[in-house]
C-alpha cells in the first residue's frame, strides 16, 4: 500500500496539531506505524489520501452504525443546512429530537443536548452533585467518560480508591472527590457504599464497557449498582455514549431492562455530527438552568444540522438492522475464535451485539485488572498486518470495534481470513 500522500500530510499536520491529530488515539501511537489520512468514506469502506481502501471497523468510534455517508442522512443535512446552520435560538427540530429520544429511552424524562460525550457526562455529574448536594463521584477503572478534569483519574491498587490525576494539568484537588472502583465487582461497590454511602453523589458506569475493550456487565452487576444508588440516595448514571443505539435501539438499558436515574448519549444519536445528550428523572433535570441552580450552556447545543443528522439516523434504526448486526457480529466472533485456536495464540474475543474486541489475553476480561494484562505489543503487530491487508481496526487494544449495517457477510469472511494471516505474524 502506498502511503506517500498520507506521509506528506502527516509531516504538515505535526507542525500544527499535537501528534498531527485532533484526538490522541488517531495518531496510532498504541499500535506503531503512522495513520493513513482518510479522504472519503461510504458504507463500510474508508478511502485514504493515497487511494487505499479499507473495510472500516472504527466507524468514527461508533456513530457510523448505518455505514458512512448514508444517502438519507446526507440529503437531509444538505437540505437543512441550506436553511441556516445554527441560530443560537430554540427550534422545533430539537423538540422533535427530544421527543424521539424520550420514546426510545423512557429513563430520559427530561434531557439537554450538548456537543460531545465529554460535555454530556461532565454535565450529568454536575446535575447529580447539584441534586444530591454531595461531592463524591464513583467511576470504574478502565471506564472512560470523556476528558473533563474530575474524570481523568487513575485507578489505585485497591478495590476502590480515591483517584489521583491521570493527566498532567489536573490539580489533585479536582479529583479528590473521585473514587475509582472495580468494574463487575458488586461486592466492592457495596462495601464502598457502606463506607462512604452518604457522601456519594453519583456512580457513572459504561453499562457495557467499551473503553478497556468490550467488557460485558456480569449478571446482577448493573441491577445491583442501581439498587445501591437507590438505597443510598445517589444517582446512577449510565454513560451510553458508546452503547446507546449500539447494543440495542434503547441502548444497554433496553438490552438489560434496567432503568438508571440519568443517561448520557452521543455518537450514534448524532449520526456522526457533534451531538450528545444528558438527561434523566425530571426531579433531577429541573435543577438545570434556567429552571434551577445547576449551570450548563452551549453555543451550538442542539443546532439544526446536527439534530437533523441524528433524527434521520434514529429513524433508520429498525429491528431488521439489529438482527443483521447481531448475525454479522456472531459470524465475526466465531471466525476470530476459530482463527485464534488454529493459530495457537493466547487471545480471546468478547462481544455485545456489534461491538467486539480481540484481546491478546487468555481471558475472560471482567475488569481493568484483567484487561491491563493484555499483550499490547502483539496487538500492535496484529493491527499493522490487518491495516496492510486493508482492514481498519481500532488502533488500540483497549477499544471496541464496530460493525455497521453496511458490512456484508463477505466483508466479515474476508476480515476473518485477514485476521488469520495477521495472527501468523505473532
Ligand atoms: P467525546 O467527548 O469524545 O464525544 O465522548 C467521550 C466519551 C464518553 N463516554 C464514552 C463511553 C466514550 O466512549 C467516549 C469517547 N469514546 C472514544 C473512543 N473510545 C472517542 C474516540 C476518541 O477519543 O478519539
Amino acid at each position: 500500500m502506498s502511503s506517500t500522500k498520507s506521509e506528506s500530510i502527516l509531516a504538515r499536520a505535526t507542525l500544527r496539531l499535537p501528534g498531527g491529530v485532533n484526538s490522541p488515539v488517531r495518531a496510532f501511537a498504541a499500535v506503531g506505524g503512522r495513520p493513513p489520512f482518510i479522504s472519503s468514506a461510504r458504507g463500510a469502506r474508508l478511502v485514504d489520501s493515497d487511494g487505499n481502501e479499507y473495510v472500516d471497523y472504527v466507524g468514527s468510534w461508533g456513530p457510523a452504525i448505518l455505514g458512512h455517508s448514508d444517502p438519507d442522512v446526507v440529503k437531509a443535512v444538505q437540505d437543512v443546512a441550506a436553511r441556516g446552520l445554527s441560530f443560537g435560538a430554540p427550534t422545533e427540530l430539537e423538540v422533535q429530537f427530544a421527543e424521539t429520544l424520550g420514546e426510545l429511552y423512557p429513563a430520559l424524562q427530561m434531557m439537554r443536548c450538548v456537543s460531545s460525550g465529554t460535555e454530556a457526562t461532565m454535565s450529568a455529574l454536575r446535575a447529580a452533585r447539584g441534586f444530591t448536594g454531595r461531592d463524591v463521584i464513583v467511576k470504574f477503572a478502565g471506564g472512560y467518560h470523556g476528558h473533563s478534569d474530575c474524570l481523568l483519574v487513575k485507578a489505585g491498587s485497591g478495590a476502590a480508591t480515591f483517584g489521583s490525576p491521570d493527566s498532567a494539568g489536573v490539580p489533585s484537588k479536582v479529583v479528590e472527590h473521585t473514587i475509582v472502583a472495580r468494574y463487575n465487582d458488586l461486592e466492592g461497590l457495596a462495601q464502598l457504599f457502606a463506607d462512604q454511602g452518604t457522601r456519594i453523589a453519583a456512580v457513572i458506569v459504561e453499562p457495557v464497557a467499551g473503553n478497556m475493550g468490550c467488557v460485558p456487565p456480569e449478571p446482577g452487576f448493573l441491577e445491583g449498582l442501581v439498587g445501591l444508588c437507590e438505597r443510598n440516595g445517589a444517582v446512577a448514571i449510565f454513560d451510553e455514549v458508546m452503547t446507546g443505539c449500539r447494543v440495542a435501539r434503547g441502548g444497554a438499558q433496553e438490552r438489560y431492562a434496567i432503568r438508571p436515574h440519568m443517561t448520557c448519549l452521543g455518537k450514534i444519536v448524532g449520526g456522526g455530527m457533534p451531538l450528545a445528550v444528558y438527561g434523566g428523572e425530571r426531579r433531577i433535570m429541573e435543577r438545570i438552568a434556567p429552571l434551577g441552580a445547576v449551570y450548563q450552556a452551549g453555543t451550538l447545543s442542539g443546532n439544526p444540522v446536527a439534530v437533523t443528522a441524528g433524527l434521520v439516523t434514529l429513524s433508520k434504526l429498525d429491528a431488521a438492522l439489529y438482527e443483521r448486526l447481531e448475525k454479522l457480529g456472531a459470524r465475526l466472533e466465531a471466525g476470530l475464535n476459530e482463527a485464534i485456536v488454529d493459530a495457537r495464540v493466547v487471545a480471546c474475543v468478547q462481544r455485545v451485539g456489534s461491538m467486539i474486541t480481540l484481546f491478546f489475553h487468555g481471558g475472560p476480561i471482567r475488569s481493568w485488572d484483567d484487561a491491563s494484562g493484555c499483550n499490547t505489543e502483539r496487538f500492535g503487530i496484529w493491527h499493522r498486518s490487518m491495516l496492510e491487508q486493508g482492514f481498519y481496526w481500532p488502533p488500540a487494544q483497549f477499544e471496541a470495534a464496530f460493525i455497521s449495517g453496511a458490512h456484508t457477510e463477505d466483508d466479515i469472511d474476508r476480515t476473518i481470513a485477514a485476521a488469520r494471516t495477521a495472527l501468523e505474524k505473532i
